[in-house]
């Protein structure tokens, strides 16, 4: 068995996954579409026209997942709802069908002995409340809100963490002002709206589920990399520094710290009215960070605001999809977070992808992502020595599956999908994060 730093006995082993990435079903028991339903219809949008129709059909296969994630010794298993799988207008009109899938998959995953970690929103807006406005409309918060009641009702007897977004930065930057994800709007003031309109559904989110969910463990996931200007110039600096609000700050200083960063905090004041920032900062227990590896910005005038994704340096080390490894500054975001927020973290998301393919002997070897995973669990490590208060770490992904504008082609589980036959095959990397977890609890 290969070498492990120590972890303390109660840290907390999961895998992350998301419901529009690997349930499909997509129409199946009266789901309705969502916004990437229809953003993956767009000519163009999403490598080779694929979509999340199928994905893993995990919706088909759960019992089979969740037995994957019990031989893999797993504590804890990240999920979210699709909401336009529980009310497919959006709101009114509950699918009991829909939620019943939940109920089954909850269930399931507690008689397996792993912990349901329930995420209400992983991307997946109904299309009939874009329709309405979506995230631009001040609305689009209460109807998130009666949605998390819904959950919350139905789910609070046996799901005890809640969170409820996943990487807010991502979904309203992309979906709104670069337009690489649904619903694919270029617009500062759409962006701006969307920003606020999600912050206030947060806090509303975090108000209802603390109301009806005795004992609920809540948080927020929010993706943070430190922005580097591609190259040291005035004009790459200045990129830097606005990315840098719109990915790293717009969302964890009004939720943690009741404020705007300032460039955001002047250009979005149109649109805060009296006691907004109250609501938005409901105390939350814990930090969810999603890492992979630092970003570049660049002057880039084409884009909306001006900057836009820049290079890593070229003999910097990347991971299968091109992605920077640079270890140190997850470290040093652990503890920037813990330094920033004061809140116990827990990482709900780091991994690598790749092209991985099932080989002759029938095994799936992927050294790449077994050395990622191992030098990004020692920074963790390294950070908590140094402070960080560290809970609990989840892998991306457990299963391969639909990665957003790269269709099928990024693969990030440390279980192999064949996207045709729909098979699993555990990756060399599962065995490691078992034996992993194996040695912490040891
Ligand atoms: O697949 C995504 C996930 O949905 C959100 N975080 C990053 C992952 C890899 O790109």
């Amino acid at each position: 068995m290969a070498e492990f730093p120590a972890f303390p006995k109660d840290f907390l082993w999961g895998a992350s996954t998301s419901a529009y990435q690997i349930e499909g079903g997509a129409e199946a028991d009266g789901r309705a579409p969502g916004i990437w339903d229809s953003f993956c219809r767009l000519k163009g949008r999403v490598d080779n026209g694929d979509s999340g129709d199928v994905a893993c059909d995990h919706y088909h296969r759960m019992p089979e997942d969740v037995a994957l994630m019990a031989s893999l010794g797993l504590q804890a298993y990240r999920f979210s709802v699709s909401w336009p799988r529980v009310l497919p207008r959006g709101r009114g009109g509950v699918n009991e069908a829909g939620l019943d899938f939940y109920d089954r998959l909850i269930d399931r995953l507690l008689e397996s002995g792993i912990e349901p970690w329930l995420c209400l929103y992983h991307w997946d807006l109904p299309q009939a409340l874009h329709d309405l406005g979506g995230w631009s409309s001040r609305d689009c918060a209460g109807w998130y809100a009666d949605y998390a009641a819904l959950c919350a009702k139905r789910y609070g007897d046996r799901v005890k963490r809640w969170i409820t977004f996943n990487e807010f930065s991502v979904f309203t930057l992309f979906g709104y002002a670069i337009p690489w994800a649904a619903p694919g709007i270029v617009d500062r003031t759409q962006h701006l709206r969307a920003i606020h309109h999600v912050n206030l559904a947060h806090g509303a989110g975090v108000e209802v589920l603390r109301d009806l969910v005795p004992g609920a463990s809540i948080g927020a996931i929010h993706n943070r990399q430190v922005v580097i200007p591609e190259t040291d110039t005035a004009e790459n600096r200045a990129a830097a520094a606005l990315l840098d609000e719109h990915w790293n700050l717009v969302f964890c200083d009004p939720q943690i710290l009741g404020h705007y960063p300032p460039q955001t905090a002047a250009a979005i004041e149109p649109f805060v009215q009296a006691g907004d920032m109250a609501r938005i900062a409901r105390p939350v227990d814990w930090f969810g960070l999603n890492h992979y590896g630092p970003i570049f910005a660049k002057t880039d005038p084409t884009r909306v605001w001006g900057y836009g994704w820049g290079d890593a340096p070229p003999d910097s080390p990347t991971h299968g999809v091109g992605w920077a490894i640079f270890p140190d500054a997850f470290r040093d975001e652990l503890l920037t977070i813990h330094n920033r927020y004061r809140l116990p973290i827990v990482v709900t998301e780091n991994g690598c992808g790749g092209s991985d393919v099932v080989s002759p002997d029938g095994a799936v070897h992927d050294p790449h992502r077994i050395n990622y995973l191992t030098i990004y669990n020692a920074a963790m490590r390294d950070a908590m020595r140094q402070g960080a208060d560290v809970r609990g770490y989840f892998v991306w992904s457990l299963l391969d599956n639909f990665e957003w504008g790269s269709g099928y082609g990024q693969r990030f589980g440390v279980v192999h999908v064949d996207f045709q036959t729909l098979a699993r095959t555990s990756k060399d990397s599962a065995r490691w994060y078992a034996d992993l977890i194996r040695a912490a609890k040891a």
